[in-house]
């Protein structure tokens, strides 16, 4: 037993009580759960949470987490499957229920579509005229979050663990770098794990131990009607929970009477070192107008009234993900926080995993406490962002939609020329990312352009297809800034990279190597280029900031990490002209050095670390240089690309141009869960050396492949995330997909099992035809890269 570490978890809501019924379950048994509040689920958000469980997310892992949870509470007997019924009352809504049944259907959820007949058997108090259709899923349905966290704390007692109420944590024992206990008012707790889940209190766990947790807790309005007449408590109790997100609105039975959330309110942030308590008081003109649209849905609430209602608290972030994980700096110290009711045993599971196996099962990048930059940790963004997600909660979004505000924030030194050349730019990691310039609208390939249909040419514009036509025909200049950059250098560094990636890096200096960063499972973490600038210097082209938490938390002491990005550029100048251009200006780059080379070099009056190497598959290099020699950098090269027909390219073309070429990206294609051969990425794993991951990757058996397939109706643009169908049953989903302006193809790609020959996409309700290709479907002879 003494060998069993000693975890303590903060909060005794949902979170802590199934993450001690999981960790318990696992071995780890020695869990004190303390909190705050006189007993368990009180206080916080569970003790007030209306319990609706609608398991259909855009994401994959949340909508794993809420199956988990569906699945877990039936089986504990504090769950009621009464179904979940999302309604349209508008056309777009009924388009979108149609996209949401795809998720739904992607990530292994049953459900249906169904009519407005249907829509009102189920649910008899709805104004039937209204209802254009509604999308059901039968497993949904009302969790009892109080019930659910005593039975999980039961089981866990049962196992060994112990409750402590009374006990509001105040500071968090260190030793190093280590977790060593927490301190309470009264009491201390040694610990080898501490494990916040303290919910909207997770900011003021995580100052105690120098760790921003970007949540805002949020006010959100709940009320009561009262009792109804005319219908019995049995047939309440079996309506399907519901939404009408036109609304804002979400509804469930309570007995006779109905419980109303509503999400169509100011947004009511508060600072989390101000709570008092999780249940502020109703603020009736706040829920005027949602009352009003309740009574528009279901007349009979009008003799009913509202009887009362509160302003109940809970966690919104910046992206409406989940922060989970460990502490970067400080070891043993864990979050489990922002999670909902829906998420909380899934949640649980994969954090115990995590906690007790080193890595969880599911693929929790996009919950990952440490996936944010700098600037996204600011409190006014977190602030401002988590406001925007409660206003956008139910709305209908589509998967490019930007937020609007606070933007811009980060702009790379080419903005303002960017901005000359009428660059719409979307976001990513803080960055504006151009994704066409309306400078090219007058370029004759526009005309050559398929058009697309109202959804599928949204933050999209026929230029992106000229742009990505001129890029293989002359020469573009993107703007890869935000492309995340490391330096890796010191004694220590080729030795620690080798250890640390699947490709070998023992090269000369001036070699660039394509590898991967695989996890103790053999599951990629992510791929990178590694450039050797010289014997102890390597520059580093990543996936985002979780690769340089794992290499900073791998890395001895002979070995120093840098992140590069923000304070360099990149231009990737692609296309035939490519070189051509570069041999106008006077220059000292050897521009015959081959394919997957690094060099640094002068351009006219800037000094460049050029990679030969193209994402987009054509001759030509990433060009780096410092921040401040951007402009002077953008402006030489777009001057001496005039007569060889250079434009600036974008985003949306870059997309296009890198599915012709096959290549992967992380995160949307591939994740942890996968390994490298069944993505395809089997190329870049030396079995002659050693590294981390190397002996679970050889026990890893797979049936399934990343699949590049095409879409034979060439107008059919899916988006990602769409189920794919083998001979009428879902089998994968789609991962990655664009229109292949240069190859005429349909391009996506899906996650399938082995061998399947012709599929369907299932897209807003219709099947398209779609079969595996031979990749990569554009230049597999690499000529254009090798030229
Ligand atoms: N780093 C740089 N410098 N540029 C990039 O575009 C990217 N990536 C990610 C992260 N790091 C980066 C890596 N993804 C290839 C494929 C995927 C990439 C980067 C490069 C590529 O050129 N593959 C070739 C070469 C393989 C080889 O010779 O070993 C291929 O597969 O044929 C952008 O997301």
């Amino acid at each position: 037993a003494g060998e069993v570490p000693r975890v303590v978890l903060v909060g005794a809501g949902i979170v802590g009580c199934a993450l001690a019924d999981e960790l318990t379950e696992r071995g780890y048994t020695d869990v004190t759960v303390l909190d705050q509040a006189r007993g368990l689920a009180a206080g916080g958000s569970s003790s007030h949470a209306p319990g609706l469980v609608f398991q259909t997310n855009s994401c994959r892992s949340m909508t794993a987490f809420a199956r988990y949870t569906v699945e877990k509470y039936t089986a504990l007997g504090c769950f009621d499957q009464i179904g979940g019924l999302e309604i349209a009352t508008t056309p777009a809504r009924l388009e979108d229920l149609k996209r949401r049944q795809g998720w739904a259907t992607s990530w292994g959820a049953e459900s249906r579509l169904i009519g407005p007949d249907e829509v009102a058997r189920l649910h008899p108090l709805l104004d039937r005229e209204q209802i254009l259709g509604g999308f059901l899923i039968p497993s949904d349905g009302l969790a009892k979050p109080v019930l659910a966290a005593e039975l999980q704390a039961q089981r866990a007692i049962a196992r060994g663990a112990r409750f402590e109420f009374g006990q509001k944590v105040v500071a968090v024992e260190t030793s190093g770098d280590r977790v060593t206990g927490v301190q309470t008012e009264t009491d201390t707790y040694p610990a080898d794990i501490v494990v916040s889940c303290a919910g909207m209190w997770g900011p003021v766990l995580g100052e105690m131990v120098g760790l921003t947790v970007p949540l805002v807790p949020m006010a959100h309005q709940y009320a009561f009607t009262g009792d109804l007449a005319g219908v019995s408590t049995e047939a309440l109790a079996r309506q399907p929970i519901l939404r009408h997100q036109e609304a804002d609105l979400y509804f469930r039975s309570h007995g006779q009477a109905l419980g109303i959330g509503a999400y169509g309110h100011r947004p009511m942030p508060i600072r989390a070192h101000d709570i008092t308590g999780s249940e502020l008081p109703f603020t009736k003109e706040d829920f005027e107008p949602s009352w009003d649209a309740a009574v528009e849905l279901i007349p009979a609430l009008a003799e009913a009234g509202v009887s009362s209602g509160f302003n109940g608290l809970f966690s919104f972030t910046s992206d409406g993900m989940p922060l989970l994980g460990e502490h970067p700096r400080l070891e043993g110290f864990w979050v489990a926080e922002a999670v909902w009711i829906t998420h909380s045993a899934g949640v649980a599971k994969s954090v115990a995993e995590w906690i007790v196996d080193g890595k969880p099962q599911l693929d929790l990048h996009s919950s990952d406490i440490t996936r944010f930059e700098q600037v996204q940790l600011a409190p006014d963004y977190v602030l401002e962002r988590s406001c925007q997600n409660f206003v956008e909660v139910y709305d209908l979004l589509h998967p490019l939609q930007p937020m609007e505000s606070p933007r811009p924030i980060r702009t790379s030194p080419f903005y303002g020329r960017q901005q000359e050349l009428g660059a719409f730019f979307l976001e990513a990691s803080g960055w504006e990312r151009p994704h066409w310039y309306e400078a090219n609208a007058t370029l004759p390939e526009v005309a050559e352009v398929p058009e697309r249909n109202d959804w599928a040419g949204r933050y999209w514009s026929p230029i992106c297809g000229a742009e990505a036509l001129v890029t293989r025909k002359r020469v573009a200049m993107f703007d890869m800034t935000p492309l995340k950059r490391l330096e890796v250098s010191g004694p220590g560094a080729l030795e620690f990279l080798q250890r640390m990636t699947t490709n070998n890096l023992n090269r000369k200096p001036g070699a660039v190597v394509y590898t991967l960063l695989l996890d103790q499972t053999g599951g990629v973490r992510s791929d990178l280029t590694i450039a050797r600038l010289d014997a102890t210097t390597f520059q580093v082209g990543a996936n985002g900031n979780l690769d340089l938490e794992w290499l900073t938390k791998h890395a001895p002491d002979n070995v120093f990490l840098r992140d590069i990005t923000a304070g360099t550029c990149c231009i990737g100048l692609w296309g035939p002209n490519a070189r051509d251009l570069v041999e106008r200006l006077p220059h000292t780059l050897d521009t015959q050095k081959g394919y997957f080379t690094a060099q640094k070099a002068f351009i006219k009056n800037v000094p460049v670390t050029a990679l030969r190497l193209s994402y987009v598959g054509e001759l030509g290099w990433e060009l780096y240089t410092t921040a401040d020699l951007g402009p002077k950098l953008w402006d030489t090269l777009w001057e001496a690309g005039q007569e060889f027909g250079v434009i600036a390219a974008g985003r949306g073309a870059f997309n296009s141009l890198r599915l012709e070429k096959g290549y992967r990206s992380w995160g949307t294609d591939v994740t942890d869960e996968h390994d490298p051969f069944e993505a395809g990425l089997g190329f870049a794993v030396r079995k002659d050396k050693e590294f981390l991951g190397k002996d679970a990757l050889e026990q890893r058996t797979s049936g399934k492949k990343l699949t590049c397939l095409t879409i034979d109706d060439p107008r059919q643009v899916v988006m990602g995330s769409e189920p794919v169908f083998h001979q009428g049953k879902p089998v994968g989903y789609v991962t990655s997909a664009a229109y292949g302006y240069t190859t005429g193809l349909n391009i996506a790609y899906a996650w399938l099992p082995d061998g399947v020959d012709e599929v369907e996409i299932e897209y807003f309700g219709e099947r398209v035809k779609a079969r595996p290709a031979q990749e990569p479907l554009f230049d597999p002879e690499m000529k254009r890269l090798r030229g």
